[in-house]
């Protein structure tokens, strides 16, 4: 049986992951979490792991001994990242490499996978959508300035250690449970607070017109099992769903599985600095090496995380 370990269990994905890789994949899973979280899940053996903290990460790798390591743990909110940015770039950078020299110091060599973001690519020029993996970097702030970091120091790490190290750049990704700091759960919280009661009929919203991919995160958590079998070392592989909505559609495919009558109001804290307009995955080279295929459709995952928030 192999052992999987995935580090920052105890976000979003991790928790999608962990059932994933123990139900489908038939995996000894161990999972990292902070020491305030908690993980729901009782089949998983957990340990509490700042990646602030390299000695830790190395008695772990060294007691647990992985066959392969998902590296999850980040500072994921692109809002959060304006506000805090020397947060982020602790954790997103200095933490990822204190995840990779951990990994190198051991007498073997595991399979790592380090996920970055579609974000990394930034402006997008007409004709370069859907972006490939060798597409221009330019970040638009700061969360993917980081996760750009991370990448090329994967790069580095893969090449000048010989390691076996996967780079993915995830577009964004959504379903229930996710925090409403993201965009899909943020609306789909606001309908079910005002079908409760418990909010008037207004929805406040960013900016309407960015473009983004999304995929549902059980089909994202299912491309990187594949590529930690397949993926090659050093390479990096965009999941997505391929296909770009804008926020207005996705608002008011939302609004429309609602029966209430629902106002919209632009809310100026939920504009960022500076926002890239449109992000699109070529996937391509995800889909050449396992055959990964999105399942889940937008409509299914936006039904089923409105129910999430109804049912709360
Ligand atoms: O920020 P928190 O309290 O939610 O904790 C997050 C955790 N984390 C850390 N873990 C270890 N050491 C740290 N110094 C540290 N700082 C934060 O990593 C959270 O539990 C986890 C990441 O999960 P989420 O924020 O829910 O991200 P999600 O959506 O699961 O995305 C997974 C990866 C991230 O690397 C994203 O940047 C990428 O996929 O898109």
């Amino acid at each position: 049986m192999k052992k999987a370990m995935i580090i920052g269990a105890a976000g979003f994905v991790g928790n999608y992951l962990m059932e994933y890789l123990q139900k489908e994949c038939n995996m000894e899973v161990y999972v990292t979490k902070l020491l305030r979280e908690e993980i729901s899940n009782s089949n998983v053996k957990e340990y509490n792991l700042d990646i602030l903290d390299k000695e830790a990460i190395v008695s772990l790798l060294f007691e647990i001994r992985p066959d392969y390591i998902f590296h999850l743990a980040a500072q994921s909110s692109v809002g959060l990242a304006w506000k805090n940015p020397c947060l982020t770039i602790d954790v997103n950078i200095k933490g990822s490499v204190n995840v990779m020299d951990a990994v190198r110091e051991l007498y073997y060599k595991p399979r790592v996978i380090l996920i970055g973001s579609g974000e990394e690519y930034g402006h997008i020029n007409e004709g370069e959508s859907p972006i490939k993996e060798e597409n221009m970097i330019r970040p638009g702030n700061i969360y993917a300035a980081t996760k750009v970091c991370q990448n090329m120091i994967g790069n580095i790490y893969a090449q000048a250690y010989d390691m076996e190290l996967m780079m993915v750049r995830a577009f964004n990704h959504i379903g229930p449970t996710q925090a409403p700091i993201f965009v899909v759960a943020d609306f789909c919280k606001q309908v079910a607070e005002i079908e409760k009661g418990i909010r008037e009929p207004v929805m406040y919203v960013g900016n309407l017109e960015a473009k983004r991919d999304f995929t549902d995160v059980r089909d994202v958590v299912r491309a990187y099992a594949m590529l930690i079998e397949k993926g090659k070392s050093g390479e990096t592989y965009n999941v997505g769903s391929g296909h770009a909505v804008s926020i207005r559609e996705i608002l008011e495919l939302i609004i429309s599985l609602s029966h209430q009558n629902i106002k919209v109001e632009i809310d100026p804290n939920k504009l960022r600095p500076v926002d890239v307009p449109i992000i699109e995955a070529d996937t391509t080279k995800l889909r050449k090496l396992t055959g990964w295929e999105p399942e889940i459709t937008l409509e299914q995952t936006i039904k089923e995380t409105l129910n999430y928030w109804r049912e709360r």
